[in-house]
């Protein structure tokens, strides 16, 4: 690419102008000028009243003053249209081609047979001539559907397409940050963040960067994401008083994110009444203790009427909770949940409670088994407006892990999955690891045994009343707002799932490549296509690879968990050993002779994952602890599978690298660059980590290789 075409393709691909004097550009990830071509170069009516009807006619205004279309708002004159995005309450037009197009979005509607609801953020698309209608109940629903006619670009004007209701199958779908206001001396400004600063706080400060804090919401709502927490779940000094002397902060950010529906939630401290209120206790059975949340969580409503509520991370790895007062978590949680009922708040409860003083030498305690231990037994005492928030796996999201029990052991009680975005074990986005085909293969997991209910329909529940998916987000204030602009990829995901549990991983990346990188901006959009689908589709598989083997987790670098460290857990106290020795690896989890987590499960799993005969390849060695030469269904011995995909995902990302080469010339040069330099310290990475793990397990085991390679 030479010098013109680049500046070309850098047009047409950033926002135009810094957004904040002060601040350096920022990629515009999913949302390019770009991909709002086949929109703004159309006629647009939009036809109601409301805060979010006022954001789409803002996005629909800057697409078609870009593209040469035009926008009206309820224009009391007829004019010719391409699209109409109305409010069903809105009233009549004074146009016969709109009103067909909202007769033929109301036809669908009645034959889907359920009085056609909508609901709050639902929205049906139908064509009727030459017309498009986006139709929807509320305001919401109204933004949703202008984002998914930018999805879909010219298909959104097909004459044949027909037509479809699209409504969130989670009421909430939420993302947490742990963004430290004040650096922490350890975890700093971002705990587990890998893409800069926070975009909310600096230096104990607000950021006053709300133009980027705008943006951020913007392509949230593009992909179905309606709530945030805004603060660290380690809730320290600082950050506690984002409750009541620095509740302003936390309001600037809500008023930016509503336009976008977007509602801000806050983490907070479970010992606030006696931080923050100066009294003596926080036993959530004081009436004290009762009277004083009421108090701040009317503050709370009367500043921020939309606040979405409180998360709370309590006795857990060193933050207060109700252990302290002889209570249990359903005390803890529900004293919460009591203040914010007048306000319809809820509390998202961490179910993520275990000992991290652990004894390595005791082989009883498992902490697999400590949210399960600490929550099923809770179940049917939790407040309706109670989610109690579990980490998708038992221990804590590992690359590989089964799905935590917990996630069916109540019924009785409102569940979320928590996934977490920001790649703290997966790569801490130097790595490309497309997670969307992970997080699908969990929500699709059967608890109860194949043809069973999903995870999806666990936490969407009955009428959408289950608990919703949440997840740790993963941008900060890097230019391409996650350090590897791959990993947008993730945060998109993220939030498409949440709308829909059951949509495709792969039809969703297919989704992100087309408006990050649109077919428009580039010479060959289907190399572009292919090679991006080539290195993402199977990325995750080979992280697994080339890290820790066949579900066994925990082989990080104490502390910073980046890179391999095949012993770095092993003699400390936080309870994720991997007992690897002369013989044989893996932990015994087993009921026979195990620390029994496998009892955990419904009887299906429980026994599948009983036996080393009948536990799934993948998860063998975080059930069994098994001798090297076992023999897996693949028909390869466990040490021979660990040298040859160790191998093997060396190879793959080399691969990688090679592939995403040639795209030089085909992309804006700025992603290019970023993403190749990763890829640098991916295969660096990748090579140390099958290095070291086939070193470790050659000198336990003294097994040699079957192909006879290197290892050391
Ligand atoms: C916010 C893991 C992470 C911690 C994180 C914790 C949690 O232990 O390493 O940084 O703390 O999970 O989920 O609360």
């Amino acid at each position: 690419m030479n010098a013109e075409e680049s500046v070309e393709l850098e047009q047409l691909m950033f926002v135009e102008e810094p957004m904040d004097g002060d601040e350096p550009r920022v990629h515009p990830a999913w949302l390019p000028p770009e991909a709002f071509r086949s929109l703004g170069a159309r006629r647009v009516l939009l036809h109601g009243e409301g805060l979010l009807v006022d954001t789409v006619l803002n996005e629909v205004s800057r697409a078609c003053a870009r593209y040469g279309g035009r926008v009206w708002h309820s224009p009391s004159w007829d004019v010719d249209v391409d699209l109409v995005l109305a409010l069903r309450d809105a009233g009549e037009l004074p146009n016969p081609a709109v009103e067909a197009a909202r007769a033929a979005g109301e036809a669908a509607l009645v034959e889907l047979g359920d009085g056609g609801t909508l609901g709050d953020e639902g929205f049906v698309l139908a064509r009727a001539g030459d017309v498009t209608a986006v139709l929807a109940d509320a305001p919401a629903g109204l933004l949703y559907g202008l984002f998914h006619v930018v999805r879909l670009c010219a298909a959104a004007f097909d004459p044949a397409r027909p037509p479809k209701r699209h409504r969130p199958a989670l009421r909430r779908r939420m993302l947490n940050h742990w963004d430290n206001v004040a650096v922490h001396p350890v975890m700093g400004q971002v705990e587990r963040g890998y893409a800069g600063g926070s975009i909310f706080w600096r230096d104990g400060r607000p950021r006053g960067d709300l133009a980027r804090v705008r943006e951020y919401g913007r392509l949230l709502a593009s992909c179905g994401v309606n709530a945030i927490s805004v603060n660290n779940v380690n809730v320290a000094r600082t950050e506690a008083l984002l409750l009541t002397e620095r509740l302003g902060d936390v309001a600037e950010i809500a008023d930016v994110l509503r336009p976008y529906g977007i509602r801000v939630h806050l983490s907070v401290s479970f010992a606030a009444p006696v931080v923050l209120g100066g009294l003596p206790t926080a036993d959530p059975l004081d009436e004290a203790v009762r009277v004083w949340w009421a108090a701040a969580t009317r503050r709370v409503y009367d500043r921020i009427p939309d606040f979405g509520g409180y998360l709370v991370k309590a006795d857990s790895e060193g933050q207060p909770g109700p252990f302290t007062y002889g209570r249990d978590h359903a005390d803890g949680a529900n004293l919460l949940a009591e203040a914010l009922a007048p306000h319809g708040g809820v509390v998202h409860w961490r179910a993520f409670v275990y000992n991290h003083h652990q004894d390595w030498r005791d082989r009883s305690t498992d902490r697999a088994r400590a949210a399960y231990d600490h929550f099923a037994p809770l179940d049917g005492r939790f407040r309706t407006n109670v989610v109690v928030q579990v980490k998708f796996g038992p221990v804590d999201f590992q690359t590989r892990e089964p799905v935590s029990p917990v996630l069916a052991a109540m019924p009785a009680t409102r569940v979320a999955v928590e996934l977490q975005v920001t790649q703290e074990y997966t790569g801490q986005q130097r790595h490309v690891c497309h997670l969307g085909p992970w997080w699908s293969e969990v929500l699709r997991f059967t608890p109860w045994g194949p043809g069973g209910r999903t995870i999806a329909d666990v936490v969407t529940g009955e009428a959408a009343a289950g608990g919703g998916m949440v997840a740790v987000a993963n941008v900060g204030d890097d230019l391409f707002w996650t350090g590897h602009p791959l990993a947008q990829a993730n945060l998109y995901t993220f939030g498409r799932l949440a709308w829909d549990p059951r949509a495709d991983p792969t039809a969703i990346l297919d989704e992100w490549i087309t408006l990050t990188f649109p077919p428009s901006a580039t010479a060959d959009a289907e190399l572009v296509r292919r090679t991006l689908h080539e290195i993402m589709d199977d990325s995750w598989r080979t992280y697994e690879r080339y890290t820790a083997p066949l579900g066994v987790g925990f082989m990080v670098n104490p502390g910073d968990h980046y890179g391999p460290g095949v012993d770095g857990y092993e003699y400390t106290r936080w309870g994720t050993y991997h007992f690897a020795d002369r013989d044989g690896v893996g932990v015994d989890r087993s009921r026979a002779s195990g620390t029994g987590f496998t009892g955990q499960y419904p009887s299906y799993w429980a026994q599948v994952y009983e036996s080393p005969e009948t536990c799934p390849d993948e998860l063998l060695l975080f059930f069994h602890h098994v001798p090297y030469g076992h023999v897996l269904h693949s028909g390869s011995t466990v040490i021979q599978h660990i040298y040859d995909t160790h191998f093997a995902g060396v190879e793959e990302v080399t691969a990688m690298r090679r592939k995403w080469q040639a795209l030089t010339g085909m992309i804006d040069m700025s992603v290019y660059e970023r993403v190749a330099e990763r890829l640098d310290e991916q295969v660096r990475c990748a090579t140390e980590w099958r290095d070291q793990i086939n070193t470790y397990f050659f000198r336990k085991s003294g097994v040699p290789d079957e192909r006879g390679r290197d290892i050391y």
